[in-house]
């Protein structure tokens, strides 16, 4: 049985969620509680030399990194498949997930982290200056979507990739724009989605 050490609250941990869903497979999850440091135990430095979840365990591996778990269980499990054949495509696919992870969900986490403080240490300027980053990543996506239902073409990892970080969007004070016509389409063909719906459940955003 699959094993995925997880915090429900992690968007890394989520995209890892949403591709077990997709391929509708079972698997136990492991709470390891981020509160009280759990991934700093030796046990899980042993699992993730970083100390990080989410971390995946099956047949005798145990896979750390988001994107590795993903391809991992696309290699293991292909269907239905989450990346496209041709390697230029999946090259596509693999730069988009990474811009996923390293900007929007990134820079996300950081204006998470400034709108947790208490009100009057609450930096505006910087509130400013993420939420306008993480618009401006809407509009490469917007660009990038043009004449596309989907980021690299087909339905793949790299539109899972965007996914939790564009649902908490609301509670981070960041509107998508009407202009962004694209964008706005290809986010409600993705809360179409059985898996994404489930995440919504999970997180009680529906
Ligand atoms: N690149 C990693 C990032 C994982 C990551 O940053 N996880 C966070 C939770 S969102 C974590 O475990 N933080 C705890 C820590 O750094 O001690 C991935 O994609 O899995």
């Amino acid at each position: 049985m699959i094993k995925l050490y997880d915090f429900p609250q992690s968007p890394y941990c989520q995209k890892v969620r949403l591709v077990l869903a997709e391929k509708e497979l079972s698997f136990d999850k492991v709470f390891v509680d981020l509160m009280k440091n759990e991934q700093k135990s030796p046990d899980m430095l042993r699992l993730n030399p970083y100390g990080k979840v989410p971390v995946l365990a099956d047949e005798g591996e145990a896979i750390y990194d988001s994107t590795v778990i993903n391809e991992y269980l696309e290699d293991e499990y292909p269907h239905p498949p989450l990346m496209p054949a041709d390697s230029g495509a999946r090259a596509r696919v693999r730069m988009f997930e990474d811009f996923a992870d390293n900007s929007f969900t990134a820079q996300g986490g950081l204006l998470a982290a400034e709108l947790r403080k208490a009100a009057e240490q609450v930096d505006q300027d910087r509130v400013q200056r993420y939420r306008t980053d993480l618009i401006r990543v809407l509009e490469f996506l917007e660009r990038q979507l043009e004449g596309k239902d989907y980021i690299a073409g087909e339905f793949s990892l790299a539109d899972l990739a965007f996914i939790p970080r564009m649902l908490q969007l609301p509670k981070l004070g960041v509107e998508i724009p009407d202009r962004l016509r694209n964008v706005l389409s290809w986010t409600d063909r993705l809360l179409e989605r059985a898996s994404v719906r489930q995440l919504q459940q999970e997180l009680g955003l529906v």
